[in-house]
């Protein structure tokens, strides 16, 4: 089955009681037992609860895994990953990626034991280079969240696989839509699915797949023992999001290219980030690994009075944290989603006081290109 066919199928018979086309939502937290020691299967809401298997069955087929673990939140789901390790193991993570996961490596995760290294994660050396006799995990994001740069997943499976440590991918940006990390050498696979798997900016949850037995065993045991799950009504919206993703991915994607066309010749910008332009540096390694280059544009505006002035004066795109939503969004990374990564850390990235980013929703492509040209105008 291609792609469409098991977003829309796979986990989503017609309900064997009436024939309901959609997956009943289970708004439950209990089930009633026949007698002790005897129930249908289902116990607790916790441990199992229908309309979430449905979406976890269903997220594990888009990402080609055998299994998948729904969260709370993106958050939850990356937390939780990490209860896999032990105190005292390290990982090697990215040093450009969402400054909440970057938070909750340094100021908890760190406090349980755990050691981290960030790396330039752009050159698959560096990633070998950090590996120590305590290395249990390489933790990436590509393309990361805000520079758009992108981690070759084939090399860095190649250093997980030779030290016998997990590789883990934050594959929100992409959806599985564009790529699929299992199948180019991870282990996991973790989702915000408040982004695009959700993709109407109207719900927080997270997910985690996999295509290793006895990873699955393991993060099924650690989503009922740590509790982060999430509510069935989420699970039921993730559902429906999950039949239109293929549609609007490819809508998001082609507004994307002419915006970023746009803004890399555009004088008021001094740099587009965005893996789908040649002139991106990794442009080569997004078309090997990525069937398509997302929805996701930073642009470098010279200064905090450029940002501010533009997206002040923006109308169609909405100035709000967050991305992957059908409405488009900007976000300026420095006073909103990056304010926890060190300012010295983000000067090296270039996650200056003038980037903004750009989520590009599925609006009319004209409107877009009008709501930025009046915006450049101000600054
Ligand atoms: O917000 P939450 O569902 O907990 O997901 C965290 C998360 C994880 N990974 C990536 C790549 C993310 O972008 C996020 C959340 N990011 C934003 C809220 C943002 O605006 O960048």
């Amino acid at each position: 089955m291609k792609f469409s066919t098991k977003a829309i199928h796979v986990g989503q018979e017609p309900e064997s009681v009436t024939g309901a086309v959609t997956v009943p939502l289970f708004q439950t937290s209990t089930y009633a037992q026949i007698e002790i020691g005897k129930h249908t299967g289902f116990e607790y809401a916790r441990t199992q609860n229908p309309t979430r298997f449905a979406w976890e069955e269903n997220l594990a087929a888009l990402e080609e895994g055998i299994a998948a673990f729904a969260f709370g939140s993106g958050t939850a789901a990356v937390d939780t990953v990490m209860r896999l390790l032990n105190a005292g193991d390290h990982v090697i993570m990215a040093e450009d990626m969402y400054g909440g996961t970057y938070r909750l490596a340094t100021k908890v995760l760190e406090r349980f034991g755990l050691t981290f290294s960030f790396v330039d994660m752009r050159d698959p050396a560096n990633v070998a280079k950090a590996v120590t006799d305590r290395t249990a995990m390489i933790y990436t994001e590509t393309p990361t969240n805000p520079m758009m740069t992108l981690t070759d997943l084939v090399e860095v499976a190649k250093v997980a696989r030779q030290h016998g440590v997990l590789m883990v991918v934050d594959n929100t940006f992409a959806s599985p839509y564009f790529q699929r990390p299992l199948t180019l050498g991870a282990d996991i696979v973790v989702h915000s699915a408040t982004k695009y798997l959700g993709g109407h900016s109207d719900l927080v949850s997270g997910i985690v797949a996999t295509n290793r037995d006895d990873i699955a065993e393991r993060l099924k045991f650690l989503q009922n023992a740590v509790g982060a799950v999430p509510g069935p009504f989420e699970c039921w919206l993730l559902l429906r999001s999950s039949k239109t993703l293929a549609v609007r991915m490819d809508r998001h994607q082609s507004n994307a290219m002419q915006i970023a066309a746009y803004c890399a010749s555009h004088p008021r910008v001094q740099v587009t980030h965005y893996p789908g332009l040649p002139s991106h540096p990794q442009h080569a390694l997004a078309q090997r690994q990525m069937s398509g280059f997302g929805g996701m544009i930073s642009i470098e505006l010279g200064s905090l009075a450029a940002a501010t002035a533009f997206t002040k004066a923006l109308k169609v795109f909405t100035l709000a944290e967050s991305l992957g939503g059908v409405e488009s969004l900007v976000c300026h990374p420095v006073s909103m989603t990056h304010g926890s990564i060190p300012k010295e850390q983000r000067d090296r990235l270039g996650v200056t006081e003038g980037l903004v980013r750009l989520s590009v929703g599925i609006e009319d492509v004209e409107d877009l290109l009008a709501d930025l040209e009046q915006a450049f105008q101000h600054i």
